[in-house]
């Protein structure tokens, strides 16, 4: 079994699985790495520049925010809807099960962290989940879609076999707001690993409220399933705080009028 990206970069020669290699590093050990890693992450090649802030573990999603475990899309590329969610995709990029040699590989359940989704085993994921495959390093090309109904700073994804080459980006509607990568993501040098030590659960808390967000691969590929997410806590709005300010204004002015 060979963990290589095969496709993207052919000049690239396959490594052996290191899964094996990860194999005895248990639960506890990567749950204490997890906590080392809280990587607050500023947003790049933004007009708007939000700051996130990632953790990654096997873990799992927290409690009280929405789950989704995508069965309810179909296979294939067509996307589709659940009312809050809009799931979209551009090709090569689909829901898929299983694994295809050199283009995807299911993510690996560890410490049953896909049990609140419904997934209650440890191993590779027998459920539908999405990949975005090979955009050639440009904006054209796969992407996989996450539309929202509603503003969200939350959100969780089991992101399989993690590469340093996938990309989350987070949207205001066409604004970027900023980038995640798969080098953010992981408790290790990410190396598109197959088996339990290359997926991991990844939270993602933005200070900026988004409502989409686009998974993209300069190579094969970015499998993720099972996410979270959770809206904008209630913050004031720029226009409320213009006008707050207005009214702190206008109060000092008659205050400073009254003493007169
Ligand atoms: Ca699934
Ligand atoms: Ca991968």
């Amino acid at each position: 079994m060979y963990t290589c990206q095969q496709g993207g970069h052919p000049q690239q020669p396959c490594s052996p699985d290191r899964s094996g290699g990860l194999a005895g590093t248990d639960d506890m050990t990567r749950t204490v790495l997890s906590a080392l890693l809280l990587a607050t992450v500023l947003g790049s090649s933004a007009a708007h520049a939000a700051s996130f802030t990632v953790t990654a573990s096997v873990g799992g999603a927290p409690a009280g925010v929405t789950l989704d475990n995508l069965n309810w899309l179909a296979t294939g590329g067509a996307g589709g809807t659940n009312g809050g969610l809009t799931v979209s995709f551009v090709p090569d990029a689909g829901v898929v099960t299983g694994a295809r040699s050199g283009r995807y590989a299911a993510p690996v359940f560890s410490n049953l962290n896909g049990a609140a989704f419904g997934d209650t085993y440890n191993g590779a994921n027998q459920s539908r989940y999405l990949t975005s495959g090979r955009d050639g390093g440009s904006t054209a090309g796969a992407e996989a879609a996450l539309t929202f109904a509603s503003y969200q700073t939350y959100l969780g994804l089991l992101w399989g076999s993690v590469d340093s080459y996938n990309t989350l980006s987070f949207y205001d509607g066409h604004t970027l707001l900023g980038r995640v990568t798969g080098s953010q993501a992981s408790l290790v040098a990410p190396n598109g690993d197959q088996g339990p030590g290359g997926t991991y659960y990844v939270n993602i808390v933005s200070d900026t409220a988004f409502n989409k967000v686009v998974a993209t691969s300069s190579s094969y590929a970015f499998e993720f399933d099972n996410i979270a997410y959770d809206q904008a806590p209630a913050v004031p709005e720029a226009t409320t705080l213009v006008l707050l300010g207005a009214g702190l204004l206008g109060l000092a002015h008659r205050t400073r009028r009254g003493r007169r």
